[in-house]
């Protein structure tokens, strides 16, 4: 387990008990979880914000922050004799917590009588995205299940997502390792990628070579010729020529640390023209998004310049017609580009999506929009230095959405059904990479990977 120095974790320790400012903060790490039965167990994850504050990757740990009696305690137990004949030895959790900069520690056991000791303090706790962990705040906290989710703690996430959004100098150096990783997996996928192949067989190259290099997925991956389907996990397609393979996948670095790349390329040797026309749109859309990226300026407009972008390109093709100002504001180019351009990176790949988007994307100021296309944006607020994102633009031509659209003649004055008609099987284009925001603008994050179509094609051997 590779963790920071002490002095990371004390620090942003110290920083979240000042913007709290009182009572208990209370950490739940995660446990073990089952597949199929109890000892077939997936993964081990931890929780990111127990990670971020306490920086122990392992199961059965919880943490608590008394910030009135200013006092830092991590519960947990040793291993039995048992324990470790399975599992092999651990050091101890007392030199677990003191590598950390916590100096107490307990069973486990102890938490519930501390919480119950402390009921006269405002216990903050992070809304559980795990079933066990809302049924343990449930019985500490005596709480009813169900009102658990609501119960979480407003000032506690607003300040955890305060300090976790603002990346600092050890931090970019993990992402860009995890980065790294998702790239070389790219380059795998690219240059391996053959006509006949399975998709599941690029899978299982690019899983391996993550798993070569010290890294695990940072999610399921996408890799898929039917890349409209915008979250596709079916692997069973075989590649033929003509269509485009679609990837977007990435690796978590050993510290835990999120890459996310997406690239599209030909299975054969070239794009045909077609293809060519889609993806210079998208990739004019990509490099218009990353020259906006700056501090102050709203993720949103970013957002919203994509789309202009996109939908200039898409009008010269003739597939889009009329005042384009228009047609966006309208959302009617979100029969192309049904989703957002990017999300915040870190330690999650959707960084502290568990915290909820309201907070992690949005302002008290700043609310998202219902419109369809803006709704599935995740980040709407103001960069800041030090903000990790993404920038993924695309174009998806969705038959289902495309006919649903056409019956009701929707947006019928900015969008050339007729046209589209020609583009029905096409599939979806995306590219992604990430950015890190500097003191006036942006900053690639891991080494460049082959984006524009003559260096696409050039990998792929024309
Ligand atoms: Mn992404």
């Amino acid at each position: 387990m590779k963790t920071f120095s002490k002095e990371t974790y004390i620090e942003r320790r110290n920083q979240l008990k000042l913007k709290v400012g009182s009572g208990v903060l209370l950490f739940l790490g995660n446990e073990e979880s089952s597949s199929n039965f109890k000892d077939n167990w997936y993964p081990f994850r931890q929780d990111s914000s127990f990670l971020y504050f306490f920086g122990l990757d392992m199961p059965g740990l919880a943490a608590i922050i008394d910030i009135d009696q200013d006092q830092e305690i991590i519960f947990g137990d040793n291993l039995t004799t048992v324990e470790v004949i399975w599992q092999g030895a651990h050091p101890p959790l007392s030199e677990l917590a003191e590598a950390v900069g916590i100096k107490i520690n307990q069973p486990i056991n102890e938490l519930s009588k501390f919480l119950d000791k402390a009921a006269n303090q405002q216990i903050h706790f992070l809304p559980p995205y795990r079933p066990e962990n809302t049924q343990k705040l449930s019985e500490w906290l005596h709480f009813p299940v169900s009102e658990i989710p609501g119960r979480a703690s407003v000032d506690f996430i607003k300040s955890i997502v305060a300090l976790r959004s603002i990346k600092t100098e050890e931090e970019i150096t993990e992402i860009n390792k995890a980065v790294n990783i998702s790239v070389r997996m790219h380059k795998r996928s690219m240059k391996e990628a053959k006509p006949g192949m399975k998709e599941y067989q690029l899978l299982g190259l690019v899983n391996g070579e993550a798993l070569a290099l010290g890294g695990h997925l940072s999610f399921a991956p996408i890799i898929t010729i039917d890349g409209q389907i915008l979250h596709n996990h079916n692997y069973s397609n075989t590649l033929t020529t003509g269509k485009m393979l679609l990837g977007d996948f990435g690796a978590e670095s050993a510290m835990r640390y999120a890459g996310d790349i997406t690239r599209t390329f030909p299975v054969g040797p070239e794009f045909s023209p077609t293809q060519k026309e889609i993806y210079q749109i998208v990739f004019n859309a990509y490099q218009a998004a990353v020259a906006a990226l700056k501090p102050g300026i709203r993720f949103k407009e970013v957002h919203l310049l994509a789309c202009r972008k996109l939908a200039e390109g898409l009008k010269d093709l003739g597939l889009m017609k009329g005042n384009l100002d228009d047609a966006v504001e309208r959302g009617a180019h979100a029969l192309f580009f049904q989703c957002g351009l990017g999300h915040m990176m870190g330690l999650d790949v959707h960084d502290m999506e568990d915290l909820g988007e309201e907070y992690v994307g949005y302002t008290d100021e700043l609310k998202k929009s219902k419109q369809f296309g803006l709704k599935s944006l995740r980040l709407g607020k103001e960069l800041e230095k030090g903000y990790v994102v993404t920038i993924e633009p695309g174009i998806y031509f969705i038959p289902q959405l495309i006919d649903q659209w056409q019956a009701e003649n929707l947006h019928s004055e900015y969008i050339n059904y007729d046209k589209l008609a020609e583009y029905r099987g096409f599939g979806g284009i995306r590219v992604e990479d990430a950015y890190v925001i500097t003191e006036s603008g942006s900053k690639l994050l891991g080494d460049p990977l082959e984006i524009e179509i003559a260096d696409v094609e050039r990998i792929r051997g024309k």
